[in-house]
């Protein structure tokens, strides 16, 4: 590859649960993930992340950076570097886009959910979403920095990956 293009990719997380979408076109079509897209011209990140959220499930947020991933897909001659973004609170009505359907999961341990409606809410579907996920949202889940780097094989697995704290 010989290009970085730069995404974004961001999450609401409130009261312990947390705010997906399911991907109905483009790109990793099929899977459960965070809202972004492309960072355009002239953005920086945040912007186009807050952008992006808007766009793709109607609401608004002060979005904070929480890691940063940088990925290599052998299917695609680019590679991805993607900022991942976070807020505890929003405004605005979740709304179903054409590119997205929104869904709220639970984001704790059963057993220290207190709340009987997010105690009811499914799982995190780690199975059904990018297979780097796993490795990186419970640093996200528990407010710590990470950084992290991920090559996936042409047919789709995941190669080669690590993930570590960010410390200063
Ligand atoms: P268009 O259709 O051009 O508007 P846009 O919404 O700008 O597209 P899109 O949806 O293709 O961009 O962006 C890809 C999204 O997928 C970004 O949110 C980043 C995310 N993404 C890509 N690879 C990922 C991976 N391995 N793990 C992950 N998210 C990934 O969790
Ligand atoms: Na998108
Ligand atoms: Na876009």
């Amino acid at each position: 590859f010989t290009e970085v293009r730069r995404y974004t990719n961001a999450f609401i997380i409130q009261d312990g649960k947390i705010l997906l979408g399911y991907k109905k076109r483009g790109y990793g079509q099929g899977l459960w993930n965070g809202f972004g897209g492309k960072v355009e011209p002239g953005e920086s990140s945040l912007q186009a992340a807050e952008r992006e959220l808007e766009e793709e499930a109607g609401i608004r947020a002060q979005l904070r950076l929480a890691g940063t991933l940088f990925f290599i897909d052998a299917k695609v001659p680019w590679a991805f570097h993607i900022d991942i973004f976070v807020a505890h609170t929003f405004t605005g009505e979740i709304i179903e886009t054409d590119e997205m359907r929104p869904q709220w999961f639970c984001a704790q341990m059963a057993e220290d959910t207190e709340d009987p409606e997010v105690a009811r809410l499914p799982q995190i579907p780690y199975d059904r979403m990018w297979a780097d996920d796993i490795y990186w949202m419970p640093q996200l889940l528990r407010d710590t920095p990470f950084a992290g780097r991920m090559d996936f094989a042409k047919n789709g697995t995941l190669r080669k990956w690590w993930v570590a704290k960010v410390v200063n």
